[in-house]
């Protein structure tokens, strides 16, 4: 029965929400998943997302169809637009991909990973050691070994570059996946340069790994779309490169529960790409049949409106540039307060998250002292603004940084 199953511990995510909302205090913060909070702890709809619902709704009660079952691959301009604002509109030639629809970035990775794991059989997948947390999930449950490159110094609260190539270069095989957050890496917020991509490229080919693309936060690493996708681009450049590459649209159009994804796979061959495409939509028929409409039509309309797109490049600025400010503040006042240490990595560091070095005994005084609660990776989220009791916000930055000072100081 299944009282004989094994335990699973609950995704740390959602253990320390419970915690979290278990705690009675008043001054409690939490900085845990990676989510958007405006000023006043609410989630914040981007306007250029309101401004198309309000048009839809007119739209939609129009049409009849709008309830329709969408093909197995999905909404076919979702697929074609999001591709293209992902690899650019000439990356690549059109008929050398395979895109379909999927449940948010996360079902693109879990597709992703069932597909290269039936069809190429890799030996491992390589993950970046952190990573985000559902990866080893993801590919524990197709059932390839995970294993890890090193990424994160924890001394110098740099990227491990010497380590990561030594450890690619030496024991990877050929065949075997590796996977690469396109930028924004979660939880480090450290990403390659670009001489340290192309050296990463480098030992694809030479190496014949397989890269897999991981896209949660185009726009929101440099605030720039193209900036974002450019180390995804330039593999695709090269000509030699096979490739996969999960796409969300939680963070950046803040859709989170809409789930509003895309996998992109991109072959060297039209005829491959056909092939594949018959296997993907196989397991894609099994697990979902057809995604959902909604959301997909919401992201269609903002990068098909030149008038929502520009609208959507100013949300894009606004979610950035909060988060830039809230990492000053933060740094500012562990300086103020003359906390042991270095800080810069906490403003150097871009994207939702900083992962502040902190060690988890620390993670747990700040937890039980402060009551402010954080990933025992030491992973913040930064999010927030004004009086939020989720992210660091003006309000709360104090109290977060005192928190942080009394543990560093134990
Ligand atoms: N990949 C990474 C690196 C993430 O941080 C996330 C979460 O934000 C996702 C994928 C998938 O998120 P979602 O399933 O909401 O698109
Ligand atoms: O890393 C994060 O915080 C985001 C949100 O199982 C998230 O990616 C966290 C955990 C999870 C799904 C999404």
């Amino acid at each position: 029965g299944f009282s004989n199953l094994e335990a699973i511990p609950l995704d740390p995510h959602y253990a320390l929400k419970e915690a979290f909302a278990d705690d009675p205090s008043a001054k409690k913060v939490i900085l845990g998943s990676g989510i958007y909070r405006d000023g006043n702890s609410e989630p914040w709809v981007l306007p250029s997302i309101e401004e198309r619902k309000a048009e839809k709704e007119v739209d939609e009660h129009k049409s009849s169809a709008r309830y329709e079952y969408l093909p197995i691959s999905g909404y076919a301009p979702f697929v074609t637009v999001a591709r293209d604002l992902l690899f650019g509109r000439y990356g690549a030639k059109a008929d050398h991909f395979v895109s379909l629809q999927t449940i948010s970035g996360t079902g693109a990775n879990s597709l992703g990973a069932q597909f290269l794991s039936k069809s190429l059989r890799p030996s491992a997948v390589w993950l970046s050691n952190p990573s985000w947390v559902n990866h080893s999930n993801i590919w524990g449950l197709v059932g390839v070994k995970v294993k890890y490159y090193p990424y994160w110094d924890a001394q110098k609260k740099t990227l491990d570059f010497d380590s990561m190539v030594k450890k690619l270069e030496t024991e990877t095989v050929s065949g075997d996946v590796i996977l690469l957050h396109a930028c924004a890496h979660n939880p480090t917020g450290v990403d390659p340069t670009k001489e340290q991509w192309a050296k990463i490229a480098d030992i694809c080919e030479s190496r014949g790994l397989f890269p897999f693309f991981d896209s949660a936060y185009q726009g929101f690493a440099s605030g720039d779309l193209d900036e974002d996708a450019w180390a995804l681009r330039h593999f695709v450049s090269r000509g030699t490169l096979e490739l996969v590459a999960a796409q969300s649209f939680s963070k950046n159009m803040g859709l989170y529960g809409e789930r509003v994804g895309a996998l992109h796979l991109l072959t060297s061959s039209p005829e491959a790409a056909a092939k594949a495409k018959g296997h993907l939509c196989q397991l894609q028929r099994g697990q979902i049949s057809q995604p959902p409409r909604r959301g997909a039509h919401l992201a269609t309309a903002i990068l098909t409106n030149q008038v929502l797109f520009q609208k959507w490049l100013i949300d894009l600025h606004e979610m950035s540039s909060r988060i830039k400010s809230m990492r000053q503040a933060l740094y500012e006042e562990l300086v103020s307060l003359g906390t042991p240490g270095k800080w810069e990595h906490i403003i150097s560091q871009i994207g939702m998250f900083s992962y502040t070095g902190l060690s988890s005994v620390q993670v747990e005084t700040i937890q039980s002292e402060s009551h402010v609660y954080i990933l025992k990776s030491g992973r913040i989220s930064v999010p927030g603004c004004e009086f939020s009791f989720e992210g660091v916000n003006a309000a709360n930055v104090k109290h977060v940084a005192k928190g942080i000072d009394t543990a560093v100081r134990r």
